[in-house]
């Protein structure tokens, strides 16, 4: 019960974010998840804010919560940043298909 009321919170809260900030959002593409790691592979656009170009790689997510939204092939949009010297993705929703 607990948990059901915490995932709806959750959902809730997730719903909002997309709206926020466009700025720094990265396009990609969910290659494959690894929830158990808290990792996800993607297959990402350039990363101004990391010097990166674009290309396919893993990453860390902030939470393996963030990865239950998303599955194998999805377009996405999403914020990494170094956390502990590790690339790691702070939001990530689905893209808005521009
Ligand atoms: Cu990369």
């Amino acid at each position: 019960m607990l948990k059901a009321l915490i995932s709806a919170l959750c959902a809730a809260l997730l719903a909002v974010s997309p709206a926020l900030a466009d700025g720094d959002l990265v396009k990609g593409e969910v290659v494959k998840i690894d929830k158990g790691a808290g990792k996800v592979t993607l297959k990402h656009g350039p990363i101004k804010k990391l010097d990166m170009d674009a290309m396919t790689m893993v990453f860390r997510v902030a939470d393996p919560a963030m990865l239950d939204k998303i599955k194998d092939g999805d377009k996405v949009e999403f914020e990494a940043d170094r956390v502990n010297g590790a690339i790691t993705i702070t939001k990530i929703g689905k893209g808005h298909g521009h």
